[in-house]
């Protein structure tokens, strides 16, 4: 078994976790003073959202340097101190490699942007106007032409991001080259591996429009892995937007040599209007959730490795996206915890979800601050949308819900920082934060806890075999993991109304390993399951 196998990996986004200078901004001193924190929960992995030297245009994620780190989070001494620091408490830093793409002010592009015979010029995507105009019609995912025209060397320049963001010519053998020494230098410093941010992006076909999934992609990864991972005993999982089930395989079977594990994101894009953007919402189905879940776990269970995750720095968080942060918050909030890490793969928890910790509205534009969003709001209104409901699209989607500080206690600021944060705390921090958490024995935190325990204990919950039931039930999402002669149900009441329900037809007491009721057991010929109500059994 690898490691990252019964591993349970944390993430935190930096500019919103822990300042400790005063500033304002998260920062890795910030997390250093939180490692305890998260070794009482349990975690054996951070996934840190970037550190490097960045312009912020998209909050770290347009890099200027690979082999800094921000001053604004620290210094390259603060990294060393908390890679060790975690390490001492069993704890690995996974760091997040984005190179589909660097900042603007990246000097490779400061160069390529000189001239065309600069000798990076390459290392980037230029095209001439097509008829005068940009070379095709292909966008950005933050809105706008995905080509920025220069007119110094009157050639175009392909961002999949933001203007600030030009992408990376993988087919440029010197890019690679240069990208895997990078890599080597932070595996060298003793990191637990990478998440790879649109790593099924790399590869493009621009001829034919086609800008992830292309035709080069496995055989770049297989040479990454070959030139840096495999030396390493390390776990990698890519963010693949466009993953199937057939390239979810191909990214994780171990025998490809290619990468742990990736970010699928089917479950993620079932509450928006079918071929439309995350801003067209449509309400959830849960019978849609349960067979796309079902699928990846089936389906990819034994020849590659899952996932698991309903939040991340991108997503809305999920206590209020799909469950009922009004009169259910605690009871939804825990659901959502043991249907997840009674699956199998490797979970995430994202940073405050282990609180339930809700996104926050906003009610007028000035109040965002996520380039995305801010993009979309001009974009729209453009095109004639109704200012509220484009709020309302932010307010269900719009990554600022992730990214408002930690609530770590009630006193000012949720002592997040002395100072005033970068983005507003949210106002329910005074009931909602990890102090309270740690004090109330019943709160979410001490079921992540126990949730994360399990895991470790039980190969079952590693190795066992997945099945769904009551597929096309409404409300109820149940399933069963088996493993030897072990048996584990999962029930959970995946809705706000009263739910009674028979599993078998003689009365069925086995041990009851965890609820979100005070329930001391249940008798799964007569089940009466209140809104929310979840449990797990082992036969
Ligand atoms: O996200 C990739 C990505 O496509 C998301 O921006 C997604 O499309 C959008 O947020 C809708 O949910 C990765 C990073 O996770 C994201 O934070 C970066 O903004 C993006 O890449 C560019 O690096
Ligand atoms: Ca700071």
């Amino acid at each position: 078994m690898k490691w990252w196998q019964n591993a349970v990996v944390y993430q935190i986004y930096p500019r919103s976790f822990q300042d400790s200078n005063g500033d304002g901004i998260g920062d890795l001193q910030g997390i250093i003073k939180r490692l305890n924190y998260l070794e009482l929960l349990g975690i054996n992995a951070i996934w840190l959202s970037p550190v490097y030297q960045s312009p912020n245009d998209d909050n770290g994620y347009d890099i200027s340097n690979y082999q800094a780190i921000n001053a604004e989070f620290g210094t390259m001494k603060d990294m060393d101190e908390l890679i060790e620091k975690a390490r001492k408490k069993g704890i690995h830093i996974i760091m997040d490699l984005v190179v589909n793409h660097t900042s603007d002010e990246h000097n490779w592009f400061v160069e390529s942007k000189q001239s065309r015979d600069n000798e990076y010029r390459e290392y980037y995507i230029w095209r001439d106007p097509v008829d005068g105009k940009r070379p095709s019609d292909l966008t950005s995912s933050f809105s706008g032409s995905a080509w920025e025209f220069d007119e110094e060397s009157g050639q175009y320049y392909l961002h999949m991001f933001s203007k600030k963001q030009p992408d990376l010519n993988w087919e440029n053998p010197a890019v690679r080259k240069d990208i895997y020494e990078m890599m080597n230098f932070w595996l060298d410093k003793g990191i637990g591996g990478f998440r790879m941010d649109v790593i099924d992006q790399i590869s493009k076909d621009l001829e034919n429009n086609v800008t992830n999934n292309g035709p080069r992609l496995h055989e770049f990864i297989q040479e990454m892995n070959q030139e840096t991972i495999r030396q390493y005993d390390v776990m990698t999982v890519g963010e693949t937007w466009g993953a199937t089930i057939d390239s979810g395989k191909k990214f994780s079977d171990p025998k490809r040599n290619e990468l742990s594990m990736i970010f699928q994101f089917e479950h993620i894009t079932l509450d928006e209007q079918p071929g439309k953007s995350k801003w067209d919402l449509k309400p959830l189905n849960l019978v849609e959730l349960k067979k796309v879940l079902a699928k990846w776990q089936v389906e990819l269970g034994d020849s590659g490795w899952n996932s698991l995750f309903w939040n991340n720095h991108d997503t809305p968080r999920i206590v209020s996206r799909w469950g009922n942060d009004q009169n259910y918050r605690v009871e939804s909030a825990k659901m959502f915890a043991i249907l997840l890490h009674f699956m199998k793969g490797t979970p995430y928890i994202y940073q405050g979800e282990e609180i339930g910790m809700t996104n926050q509205p906003i009610k007028d534009i000035s109040e965002a601050s996520d380039i995305e969003t801010v993009n979309l709001y001009r974009e729209r209104l453009e095109l004639g949308y109704n200012k509220e409901e484009i709020i309302k699209s932010i307010n269900t989607k719009g990554r600022d819900n992730a990214r408002r500080p930690m609530q770590w206690d009630n006193t000012q600021q949720a002592d997040f920082t002395t100072s005033i944060p970068w983005l507003s705390v949210n106002p329910n921090y005074d009931r909602i934060n990890v102090k309270q958490a740690l004090e109330d024995k019943s709160s979410i935190f001490y079921t992540y806890q126990q949730l994360i325990k399990l895991r470790k204990e039980n190969p079952s919950l590693v190795f066992g075999d997945f099945k769904l039931l009551l597929p096309d039930h409404p409300a109820i999402f149940a399933y069963e993991r088996t493993y030897q002669n072990e048996t584990w149900l999962v029930v959970a009441n995946f809705s706000e109304e009263p739910t009674s329900l028979s599993l078998t037809d003689q009365s069925d007491k086995s041990q009851l390993i965890i609820s979100n009721s005070t329930r001391k057991s249940y008798d799964l010929s007569d089940l009466y399951l209140e809104p929310y109500e979840t449990f797990c059994i082992k036969k």
